[in-house]
């Protein structure tokens, strides 16, 4: 089934928002897979947002994730990359929809709360980098019938 990499930012963590977080995902009815709070290598930091090296924000970046612990997790369910996008809210939280987690709890982009992946290629890579394979288990939640048809 489908999985998505997510990482509470150090911003989300000081505000004492991780339970605020996973309480969203959960109750949408996605499944757990993967979960470690940790505090991040300047050079894991670099590889997650290399895509973003060549910006002008990536150092600060990079800083800002490095800065205190981080939670990052994996779930699972069917289209749960792009919907987890949905649920997450925009880049910039001044424009992202009352309702989503940016919209409701954030106020500039520097700031934005949670990471996720924005495709499933890209949260392949990277499950891949923040996880090791026996970091993450396979279950079947018995209320499935209930979230499936
Ligand atoms: P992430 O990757 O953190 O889930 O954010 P998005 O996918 O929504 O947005 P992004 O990749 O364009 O930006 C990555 C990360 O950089 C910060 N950022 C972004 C910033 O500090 N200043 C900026 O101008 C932009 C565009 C916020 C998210």
């Amino acid at each position: 089934m489908e999985r998505t990499f997510l990482m509470i930012k150090p911003d989300g963590v000081q505000r004492n928002l991780v339970g605020e977080i996973i309480r969203r995902f959960e109750a949408k009815g996605f499944t757990l897979v993967g979960l470690k709070m940790l505090q991040v290598s300047q050079e894991l930091a670099q590889q997650h947002y290399d895509v973003h090296k060549e910006r002008p924000f990536f150092d600060s970046l990079v800083q800002f994730i490095i800065s205190a612990p981080v939670v990052a997790m994996v779930w699972e369910g069917d289209g749960v990359v792009g919907a987890s996008r949905n649920i997450i809210g925009a880049t910039n939280p001044l424009t992202a929809a009352p309702g989503t987690i940016r919209g409701d709890l954030a106020v500039s982009i520097g700031r934005n709360i949670i990471h996720g992946s924005d495709a499933i290629e890209t949260a392949q890579r990277e499950i891949a980098l923040w996880f090791k394979d026996e970091e993450l288990t396979t279950w079947n939640p018995t209320i499935k019938p209930w979230l499936y048809e």
